[in-house]
């Protein structure tokens, strides 16, 4: 792209870039905050290391070197929790500054008995994304009168943004955009102040009363001077090899556990990871090149072997997680079974209790501690369709009923609890071909050149090509890839607030529990929310629009479905 210029004559930073780099010295700040993080993006690095080197294996043609893996395996979201309405205006705008913008409404006073006292929505770019973050608003009015003035009373008394901050979106704003040196300055504003987490509080009395009165997310977001990542969450290749190594670097299982369980979960990625799988981990790969992959094999063998070297990798002293103070890592991964390919799994080492002061109002101190960050790691599916959505939602309730009642199962017999976790998941289809046809997910198709090809001289001789979009990519004249889910799961961040704060949910302690709408948080925003559904199926419809016009067959498209693919691309065109 070539750069656009100010009147100064300074080049106009890209947004995208001013994004991966906020992100990446996001990940550094993190880093030496909280040691156990830097230290699991080894575990994952040497991970999604072996795991490329057999799908290179599998796909020969299929590389990645050193910088590639690090800059695919440098997705981040994270999650941010914020006191005040004012506050949370100014963190919109500061995430328009590197192209992210509000996606979806995330209403979590409304969670059941998970419910907290926050409305929600993510900021990320709208295609493509690599970079989210998951960011609340406390809503005081939740609370008891007294309460409500106590909390609002602490939370009244901070600055989050300075005002070289404010003044750098307020030019952001205005001339479309920073030069590098504005933008540096912006970034360096998110890592030393606005998101850097400085270990001091104040009024630890209101912190422990809070606290003790069951309201710990409001002590969790309004002692703290700053808006401090709660955590930062770094994407895998196969999240059950990281779950493995991590449980293993920790001193949870031994070296034969992991190695064994390493064999076990390799093996079954050897046998998913088709092209469709490529397409939706390498994102970064052109279709056609993943096309052109070559067929390779990955042995017993092999897989016996990249399992045991990871082990021995893993004896190394960089590896001693099990040294650092840690709570242990979770017993479980959060989402679909590993044979459902939808939305997203995470898991995660467990919150860390570290050390806080506190600045009381008569000016003493108090040394006290807090638990509330945690080390979250994920991996991106499918994104469903609302028929996806309802039926994932239905096998995630059966599945997570069966677990409840014995919760120590996962550390018992993982093999048994797995194959009792993906039972009520059977009735989801396994593969992406299914999944779209069955109207479970979202995809994108292209015509190929050799689709426009054909098309053109399809026309020229009167015949016609099918219309089924499989079809012709059976004939090879048209590719597809499904969409990746790019967004939270509700019920998934409850249980996150409720299993890092070590407390359940809050009940509303108001005369009357107010209800919280999309309105209240775009007005508070003071800018739309955009839906992702009608993204991804906006997306989906102008895919097929276009690969329908460039082999010529979009007259033959019956007006009904041609309508009805227009109007989706007209509703995500509008937003
Ligand atoms: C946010 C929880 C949401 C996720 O991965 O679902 C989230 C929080 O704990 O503040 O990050
Ligand atoms: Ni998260």
């Amino acid at each position: 792209m070539t750069p656009t210029t100010f009147a100064t004559g300074s080049a106009v930073a890209s947004k995208i870039d001013m994004q991966n780099r906020l992100f990446a010295e996001l990940s550094a700040m993190f880093g030496r905050e909280v040691p156990l993080y830097d230290k699991s993006l080894l575990v994952n690095k040497a991970c999604n290391q072996t795991v490329c080197a057999l799908l290179a294996k599998l796909h020969p043609g299929f590389a990645m070197s050193d910088e590639e893996l690090d800059r695919t395996s440098g997705e981040r979201h994270g999650a941010i929790r914020i006191g005040r309405p004012d506050e949370y205006r100014w963190i919109g705008r500061l995430f328009a500054c590197f192209a992210m913008e509000p996606h979806n409404f995330y209403d979590m006073t409304n969670v059941g008995a998970k419910s907290q006292p926050i409305i929600a929505t993510a900021f990320r770019s709208t295609l493509r994304p690599e970079h989210r973050v998951f960011s609340s608003v406390l809503m005081t009015n939740y609370f008891d009168p007294a309460t409500r003035e106590r909390i609002e009373g602490l939370v009244g008394k901070r600055t989050v943004f300075s005002d070289r901050a404010k003044q750098l979106i307020e030019k952001s704003e205005r001339d479309g955009g920073l030069d590098w040196n504005d933008a540096n300055a912006l970034i360096k504003e998110c890592t030393e102040r606005i998101f850097k987490w400085t270990g001091k509080a104040r009024d630890h009395a209101l912190y422990a009363e809070l606290s003790a009165a069951g309201f710990k997310i409001a002590a969790d977001i309004s002692c703290f001077q700053s808006h401090h990542l709660n955590h930062l969450t770094p994407n895998t290749f196969c999240m059950d090899l990281y779950t493995a190594a991590m449980k293993h670097c920790m001193g949870e299982v031994d070296a034969a556990w992991f190695e064994a369980r390493a064999g076990t979960v390799l093996a079954r990625l050897v046998r998913q990871a088709d092209h469709d799988f490529m397409k939706l981990h390498f994102k970064h790969v052109p279709l056609e090149e993943i096309a052109a992959f070559k067929s390779g094999s990955v042995s017993a063998a092999d897989i016996g072997a990249a399992a045991r070297a990871l082990a021995s990798t893993f004896a190394g002293p960089s590896f001693a997680l099990a040294k650092l103070k840690h709570a242990g890592f979770k017993d479980f991964t959060e989402g679909p079974s590993e044979d459902t390919p939808v939305l997203l799994r995470q898991d995660a080492y467990k919150a860390l209790t570290e050390a806080v002061e506190f600045t009381e109002n008569d000016g003493t101190v108090v040394q006290s501690t807090h638990t509330a960050r945690f080390g979250e790691i994920e991996e991106r599916f499918y994104a469903c369709t609302p028929k996806g959505r309802k039926l994932y939602d239905e096998c995630l309730a059966v599945a997570d009923a069966a677990r409840e009642k014995d919760p120590a199962w996962p550390k018992r017999d993982m093999a048994g609890y797995e194959a009792a976790y993906a039972k009520p998941f059977a009735v989801f289809p396994k593969t992406l071909v299914e999944l779209i046809t069955g109207g479970f997910v979202y995809a994108r198709f292209v015509a190929t050149p050799a689709g426009e090809a054909k098309g053109v001289a399809a026309r020229n001789a009167g015949e016609s090509l099918p219309t089924d979009l499989f079809e012709l990519v059976r004939m090879g004249y048209a590719d597809y890839e499904g969409l990746r889910y790019e967004d939270f799961l509700p019920v998934s961040a409850a249980g996150i607030f409720a299993s890092n704060l070590q407390q359940y949910g809050t009940k509303s302690t108001a005369a009357v529990k107010p209800t919280y709408t999309q309105a209240m948080l775009e007005e508070i925003l003071g800018k739309r929310i955009i839906d992702a559904t009608t993204v991804y199926a906006g997306v989906e419809a102008e895919s097929k629009l276009e690969t329908y016009g460039k082999l010529g067959l979009l007259e033959r498209i019956p007006a009904a479905e041609r309508a009805e693919l227009e109007r989706a691309v007209a509703a995500y065109r509008g937003i």
